[in-house]
């Protein structure tokens, strides 16, 4: 099993709205989505260990770009716009939404998806509609519980058995690491066709290892 990445280098490679200007180079790449304000700039300095690459803000839609973070010379991870956010003129969603679907559907690079829902609330109406499309590309996608440390063991239980029914029909989900959720939290019968989902804390640390090593995994 692939260890938990070091982290020996990291730049913000491109950041670009305009397919004609993602990278050109061979390297795989992992997207990261996820609404305004789930703790995705938060996540990803987490996971780089870095205290502000993402940006962290309390003004929700401040990534309006697609950011390519190419990690140790060797694969990028894609942040994604923050969606839901009310200020953004339905013209500009679209156009985004547009860019974002065709870059999922035909990115040949493209090796997996990381869909961040905030552990304390269902998924939203949009966060739906993102995991439905993101399911029927037929990409590899993991979906990833934020703010863990917010809520309680119980919680988690209720997390889990919520977006199942929100997805009902579309996706499913397992949590990777069943100890973080006791069995209750793996759903039974055809486990098989389970995307797997863990739980993050940027306060805690929670997760970090675990999302590593899937990453790793698409990208080897
Ligand atoms: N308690 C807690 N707060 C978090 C966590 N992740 C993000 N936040 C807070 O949630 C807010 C939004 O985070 P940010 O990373 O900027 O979200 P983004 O808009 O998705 O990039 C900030 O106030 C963060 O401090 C977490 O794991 N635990
Ligand atoms: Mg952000």
């Amino acid at each position: 099993m692939p260890q938990v990445l070091k982290i020996r280098s990291l730049a913000v490679a491109c950041t670009t709205l305009d397919p004609a200007r993602f990278p050109k180079s061979p390297w795989k790449e992992i997207a990261v989505s996820g609404r305004s304000n789930v703790g995705k700039s938060s996540l990803l300095n987490t996971l780089f260990e870095r205290k502000n690459f993402a940006r962290i803000s309390n003004e929700p839609g401040k990534t309006r770009t697609m950011n390519f973070y190419a990690v140790n010379d060797r694969f990028y991870l894609v942040d994604f716009p923050g969606y839901g956010f009310a200020r953004l003129s339905a013209e500009t969603r679209k156009s985004w939404l547009r860019i974002i679907d065709a870059y999922i559907e035909e990115r040949p690079a493209l090796a997996g998806v990381v869909q961040l829902v905030d552990a304390r609330h269902a998924p939203s109406e949009e966060d739906v509609e993102r995991i439905g499309h993101i399911a029927r590309s037929e990409r590899p996608f993991i979906v990833v519980f934020t703010k863990a440390d917010k809520i309680s063991n119980d919680d988690r239980f209720r997390a889990v058995r919520e977006f199942n029914a929100s997805v009902e029909g579309i996706a499913r989900i397992a949590p990777i690491d069943k100890r973080s959720v006791g069995d209750k939290g793996a759903a039974g019968g055809s486990a098989r066709a389970a995307a797997p989902a863990l739980f993050f804390s940027a306060k805690t640390g929670e997760g970090r290892e675990t999302l590593w090593r899937w990453i790793m995994e698409r990208i080897l």
